[in-house]
This record gives C-alpha cells, sequence and structure tokens, in this order.
C-alpha cells in the first residue's frame, strides 16, 4: 500500500508536468483526484487494511493529494501565463500607427472661382441674386432691348423649350426681375448656368457665368471702370495689364469688351493667348436706357452699369486647363488636382 502511495505521486508528478494545456491538465486532475480516479481507488483500499495502519497510510494518501493539488495548481498558473501572453501577441496592435485618413471630397473648381469672384462683389457692396434656368423670351430678349429679329434668338443659338420659352442664354433675365421689384439703388451679382446652342474645345452647351448690374443716380463709365479694374487687379494680380475695346451688346451703350495681359505668358505671346499677348474677360457698358423703361425705371434720373464674364473661360484661363469638356466630365484625376 505504501508502494502504491508512492508510485501515484511520482505518476502524478509525471503526468501533470506533462500536460501541455489546461484542456489536458483537467483531464489528468480527474484522472488523478477525481470520484472515479487513482487517489479515491486507494483511499478505499486503505479501509481494507488492519485498523493500526490506517493512520499512516491515511496521513500519506493525504500527503500525496496536497502535494498532487499543489503541483495541479502550479501547472495551471503557468499554462495560464503562457496562454495570456499567446493571446497577448497575437492581439498585439501598434498603437504609434497613423490612423489612415478617410478620403476628402473638396469643391469643384468652378464652384472655387465663382466664390472668389462673388467674395470680390461682395465686398464691394453687391448682393447675391439668382433666378429660374428656364425663362419667358421675354426677359430673356425683348426686356433687354433685343429685338424679335435679333441673330441670338434664332433656334441655332437658343435653347428653346417651347414658344415663348427657353433656357437662360445669359443672366440678366435675373437682373430685370430683381429691377422690376426694386427701387433703385441696386448692386446684384447674379451667378448661374446659361445655354447656348455651341459645342466645341472652348464652347459647352451649358456654361457658368456671372453678371453684375448697379443702378443709381449719377453712375457713370469711370464707376465701370473702377470697380473692373478693381476686380481684376485682385482676381488675376497687381501686375496684370487692362484694355477696354468698343464693342456692341443690344442692352448697354456705350459698351465695351475688356482685354487682360495674358496670365500664362505675361503679354509675351504663347499659344493661350493665340499670339497677342491679350485674353478677353468680360463684356460691359451703360445700361441703355431702353432697358430701363422695361424696368419702369427713371432713365431721366438713373444710370446704371452691368457686367458679365464667363466664369469657366476664367477658371480655364487661371490653370491653363486645355478643354472646357475636363470641368463637367467628373474626372476624379482632374477635378482632384485643383
Ligand atoms: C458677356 C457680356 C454682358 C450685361 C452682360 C446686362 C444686364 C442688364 C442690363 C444690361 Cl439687366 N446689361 N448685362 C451687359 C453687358 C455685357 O455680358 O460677354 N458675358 C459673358
Amino acid at each position: 500500500m505504501k508502494e502504491q502511495i508512492e508510485a501515484l505521486r511520482r505518476e502524478a508528478l509525471d503526468a501533470i508536468a506533462a500536460a501541455g494545456d489546461l484542456k489536458a491538465l483537467e483531464e489528468t486532475r480527474v484522472r488523478l483526484l477525481g470520484r472515479k480516479g487513482r487517489l479515491t481507488e486507494i483511499l478505499r483500499g486503505i479501509s481494507q487494511t488492519p485498523p493500526e495502519d490506517r493512520p499512516v497510510l491515511g496521513q500519506a494518501a493525504n500527503a500525496v493529494k496536497a502535494d498532487i493539488t499543489a503541483a495541479i495548481e502550479a501547472r495551471r498558473n503557468a499554462l495560464e501565463a503562457q496562454a495570456e501572453s499567446e493571446r497577448a501577441r497575437a492581439e498585439w496592435v501598434d498603437l504609434s500607427l497613423p490612423g489612415r485618413r478617410p478620403p476628402r471630397g473638396h469643391m469643384h473648381v468652378i464652384n472655387q472661382v465663382y466664390d472668389e469672384i462673388l467674395d470680390i462683389f461682395h465686398e464691394l457692396g453687391f448682393q447675391v441674386a439668382t433666378g429660374p434656368d428656364v425663362e419667358t423670351e421675354y426677359y430673356n430678349f425683348d426686356s433687354l432691348n433685343t429685338p424679335p429679329d435679333h441673330p441670338a434668338r434664332d433656334s441655332h443659338d437658343t435653347f428653346f423649350v417651347k414658344p415663348g420659352v427657353v433656357l437662360r442664354t445669359h443672366t440678366s433675365p435675373v437682373q430685370m426681375r430683381v429691377m422690376e421689384k426694386t427701387a433703385p439703388p441696386v448692386a446684384v451679382v447674379v451667378p448661374g448656368r446659361v445655354y447656348r446652342v455651341d459645342y466645341d474645345a472652348s464652347h459647352s452647351p451649358m456654361f457658368n457665368q456671372v453678371e453684375g448690374l448697379l443702378v443709381d443716380e449719377g453712375v457713370t463709365f469711370a464707376d465701370l471702370k473702377g470697380s473692373l479694374m478693381l476686380f481684376i487687379h485682385r482676381f488675376f494680380g497687381r501686375d496684370t495689364r487692362v484694355r477696354f475695346r468698343p464693342h456692341f451688346f443690344p442692352f448697354t451703350e456705350p459698351s465695351a469688351e475688356v482685354d487682360i495681359s495674358c496670365t500664362v505668358c505675361k503679354g509675351q505671346g504663347c499659344r493661350v493667348c493665340k499670339h497677342s499677348g491679350w485674353l478677353e474677360i468680360l463684356g460691359c457698358g451703360m445700361v441703355h436706357p431702353n432697358v430701363f423703361a422695361y424696368a419702369k425705371y427713371d432713365y431721366e434720373k438713373y444710370t446704371g452699369y452691368a457686367f458679365g464674364m464667363g466664369v469657366d473661360r476664367i477658371a480655364m484661363l487661371r490653370h491653363a486647363i486645355s478643354s472646357i469638356g475636363h470641368l463637367f466630365e467628373n474626372d476624379l484625376r482632374f477635378l482632384e488636382q485643383f
């Protein structure tokens, strides 16, 4: 019996040391200390021995039980520590890694240019006004002193929605609507999409415009010149040269087109300015008295200036963009550059 107990101790300690993981260790524990385990078997065996031997054998068995229990406890701690350190290694995260930036969009280059233009005129006291893209022929042409037989009213130049209704060819109808509702003085800038039957590398059937209108007593061509020069110097830079060329528009008299020294070659002559050194950037003039008459403004008392510019064209000049199509194709490789 004594030998059996000693044999169990050696065997048990070897088995505990050999348990490779917590599951194997638990199986070993049941096999040794469980209800049908080896130790229970031995304790049952002691009850069959002579009574005088029992205390000694009982003590020995209890000592082995304590040793086995302690050995299992120590092995469990070791295996748990090992499992924990394995998990920590597998789940390790480098907290010093920089985060992944989510992709971020930005304003379209056309809207950036719109904002820059409108900000400058806002600072000069102009209010922003907008209106419908679908207009009546009256607001788009008649009220702007453009007679029924004017070539711009041809269906080859203007999109007709139905008789008497067009896609606006400029934002001027919005200024007409403002004048109908507002007594002078008025100072408005009008951003918006406009439409013309025209399609090549520098013309899109839909394009973007900013027009301006200022009406008050005593407004002169000098005011027009001063305001536009200020705008041009702010937008294109102080060293930009400016030239006003006589022109004709039905809604202004006198009228002018405005050229600036080429933004690419600084006036030396290049492909962009077609070797002239100049770029046309806007049209302008003093509001025609007939237009004031349509707006029910007293043209004896008030004068005003107006101007219009193509936003797409200005964006193309500013960034040396070769084809207007790029602005509307929404190719991210193009858009991301601005
Ligand atoms: C251009 C020329 C211009 C106007 C637009 C205007 C509006 C009213 C009365 C008088 Cl309500 N004029 N607008 C005047 C002159 C030129 O635009 O080349 N645009 C791209």
